[in-house]
């Protein structure tokens, strides 16, 4: 056979999102490459004869050193590594585009956020912040949420996180915090996790985290999937408008897929059956065609009213309560396309809080202007040199050009002999552009700035516990019991007991009394009826600090277990197969073994995993198909374990036909979200509700007795 003949698996190239380009893609395009039909070379282009065995003296002698193609490949092989980010390591990350709205122009003059009939290309990178590379996808953790636009007007980073507030005020506390909460030094335990001393150590005798820990200990740390968080640029921008006017802005992202979170038994057990769990759902959720979307709002604050509000508007550890300043859509973001190569999109990436574009501009938040020097020089050891920005992922798709030359992996060849400015060498090219209402060049808004050098902190960010408060008085009950929940499992991990104490008495007691003794309750601690007045916010709750407020409107992308046995209805199955597909969900048929199942008609029923190898934790809801095989059923401990551990985790589940029965033998109390029925089709509207709300809260205190 002619070797040329033999097809390669182009990385993705069959699925439908490799379909979709842009003018990034297609700039990416210039460097994919691809070796079907070719020759295996070295790097040098000498192909190779063989590629089985090195050079040796004699059939059973020593290696050559003249090897040289052993030695290339061997060199290569041994700095396949470069440094990994030193925070937010683990990540995934996809492209897509952002659209806006018709009518911003009033706020900036940035072009992409001003025409609506521009499609611009986006990188978006999720992360952890803890964990290094390698570690689950699912721990307890913030999640980054990091975006670059590849504009017109150059390249703009917006990187936001899934929480609105930070855990220190000024970037010179970020190594102190980022050294507390990674793994401690001796022992590098725990990978992934801040239920550890140092971690709370730090928190406790810095109350200024208070807010940021608090959402760190709710269900936002702990998403069901990169889907459905929101994302915030956390600190105060300005957006510029062609005439020259600021306003203050606050960037959100909102998920159209709705809000979900994980349950903490749940999000552990993952971790160990599938780490990669967030990553495999965004790939496979844009391989099928259910492209992820956010709607981009801000947060408008005028200049002259900078000062109107109880808290500071440069202090990273507070929100804009929406009762107070609501958020205005300007744009829509759809990511579509999976990257081919992990290593050369997602880990080559680099953000930069300071790349910013005409139109937009910075405040003067300290958290904020540490992070402006901290992300170039961060890439500089781990990209290894000044032209990180000339690798494929990070290059600008509008012209760029300077007078900066040579340096490490310099890939571009430049021409003439001028390379300073002015020059009459070669016409002064290339030239300053003046700024401009449109289309100039860049220029910092005129802020006046008066004061005097000094290293000390406004007392405008002395409130630590106002907003802490309003975040925990603003969740639902259930909400608010996992995050005493969420305490209590962190800090019986916290070795010093004093930690234990200092963080409960000093930290939570200020924070909310009633918080502080449930937890102090559930370790032994007592906290004495009397909490310190410290100031209240003005805003006594807020809505969109809860998941209740972001219920989808569909089930897109939802996932469906369908347990089959041999024996099992056929009907059934094909109503809740056909009904998926309508709401575009994913129904799984699951088996006892990868071998199909034979229906009650016969026929052999193909699966898509089996029932051990795809735990509950990997579903939304679960759906166990009748059948004429009720005992094989209850005798097999895989499948009733499926039933009650989705039960436990507070799923929908329907059971058909005989399996109503398992509601009694398995002695899980009926509740909304334990549907019984013949015909899968009379409960589909009730069930797609149940997806939608996700979790069937008001079963979480019965669901307690069942053991998991
Ligand atoms: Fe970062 N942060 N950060 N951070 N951060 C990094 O940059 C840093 C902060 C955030 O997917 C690093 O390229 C300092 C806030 C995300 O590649 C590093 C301070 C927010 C990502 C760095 C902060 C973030 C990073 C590590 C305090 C939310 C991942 C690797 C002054 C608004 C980006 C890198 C990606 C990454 C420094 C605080 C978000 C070391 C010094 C606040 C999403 O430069």
């Amino acid at each position: 056979m002619d070797p040329k003949a033999k097809k390669s698996e182009v990385a993705g190239a069959d699925t439908s999102d490799k379909q979709n380009s842009n003018a990034k893609l297609q700039q990416l395009d210039e460097f994919r490459r691809d070796a079907t039909g070719e020759a295996l070379t070295t790097n040098h282009g000498v192909k190779i004869a063989n590629n089985q065995n090195s050079l040796r003296a004699g059939l059973r002698g020593s290696t050559l050193i003249e090897d040289f193609i052993l030695r290339e490949k061997i060199t290569h092989f041994d700095h396949e590594r470069i440094p990994e980010r030193i925070v937010h390591a683990r990540g995934v990350g996809a492209h897509g585009y952002f659209q806006a709205y018709a009518g911003n122009e009033k706020y900036t003059k940035a072009a992409f956020l001003t025409d609506p009939n521009v499609e611009t290309p986006v990188f978006v990178r999720f992360s952890t912040v803890q964990g290094p590379r390698g570690s689950a996808d699912t721990v307890r953790d913030i999640r980054g949420f990091a975006i670059k636009f590849y504009t017109q007007e150059g390249n703009y980073d917006m990187v936001c996180n899934n929480a609105p507030v930070f855990f220190v005020q000024d970037g010179i506390k970020f190594p102190d915090f980022v050294h507390a909460v990674k793994p401690e030094p001796p022992t590098e335990i725990p990978t992934g996790a801040s239920a550890h001393d140092t971690f709370w150590d730090f928190v406790s005798l810095v109350p200024e985290s208070a807010h940021t820990v608090m959402w760190a200990m709710s269900d936002r740390a702990i998403p069901r999937n990169l889907r459905s968080m929101q994302g915030f640029g956390v600190h105060t921008f300005r957006l510029i408008n062609a005439e020259g006017k600021a306003i203050f802005v606050k960037f959100h992202w909102t998920p159209k897929q709705g809000m979900a979170q994980l349950v903490w038994d749940e999000a552990q057990k993952i971790a160990g059956k599938d780490p990669d769990f967030h990553r495999r759902d965004l790939y496979d959720a844009i391989n099928s065609g259910n492209y992820p979307e956010w709607e981009l709002g801000i947060q408008i604050v005028e200049e002259e009213d900078e000062m109107k509000f109880d808290f500071d508007l440069l202090d990273p550890t507070k929100i804009i309560p929406e009762e107070l300043v609501p958020v205005t859509p300007i744009g829509k973001m759809v990511l579509n396309r999976n990257v081919d190569n992990f290593f050369d999109e997602t880990e080559q990436i680099a953000f930069c809080p300071g790349h910013i574009v005409p139109g937009i501009d910075f405040s003067n938040d300290p958290l904020l202007q540490a992070r402006l020097f901290s992300y170039t020089d961060t890439q500089l050891s781990r990209l290894g040199g000044p032209n990180f920005h000339q690798l494929p992922i990070n290059r600008a798709v509008c012209p760029f050009h300077n007078n900066q030359r040579d340096g490490m992996h310099q890939t571009f060849v430049h021409r003439g002999a001028a390379s300073y400015e002015p020059d009459s060498v070669d016409n002064n090219w290339p030239v300053e552009t003046p700024a401009a209402a449109h289309g100039g060049g860049f220029e910092s808004y005129q802020e006046r700035v008066d004061g005097r050098k000094i290293r000390d902190r406004s007392e405008s960010f002395g409130d630590y516990f106002s907003q802490a408060r309003l975040y925990y008085q603003s969740l639902a009950p259930y909400e608010q019991k996992h995050v005493v929940d969420a305490y209590t499992f962190e800090l019986s991990k916290v070795q010093r007991v004093h930690i234990r104490e200092r963080e409960v008495k000093e930290i939570l007691a200020n924070i909310d009394l009633d918080l502080a003794q449930k937890v102090g309750k559930n370790l032994g601690i007592e906290v004495p009826n009397t909490g310190k007045s410290f100031k209240t916010s003005s805003v006594e709750k807020s809505v969109k600090l809860s998941f209740e407020a972001f219920v989808p409107e569909d089930i897109k992308a939802r996932k469906i277990a369908v347990l089959v046995h041999d024996k099992v209805n056929e009907a059934n199955v094909a109503a809740i197969l056909a009904w998926a597909q309508s709401e575009s969900a994913v129904a799984h048929i699951l088996t006892p073994t990868p071998a199909p199942v034979l229906s009650n008609g016969q026929s052999p029923l193909p699966s898509n995993g089996m029932q051990k190898a795809e735990p509950s934790v990997m579903y939304d809801a679960v759906v166990i198909v009748d059948g004429n095989n009720y005992d094989t059923v209850k005798a097999d401990g895989v499948a009733t374990h499926y039933i009650l551990e989705a039960y436990k985790h507070l799923k929908p589940i329907v059971f058909l036909g005989d399996k109503k029965a398992l509601v009694e033998d398995l002695r899980l109390v009926m509740d909304k979200g334990t549907v019984v029925t013949e015909d899968f089709n009379s409960v589909s509207t009730e069930f797609k509700d149940l997806i939608r709300a996700h979790r069937v809260w008001e079963r979480e205190v019965v669901a307690e007795a069942i053991p998991a």
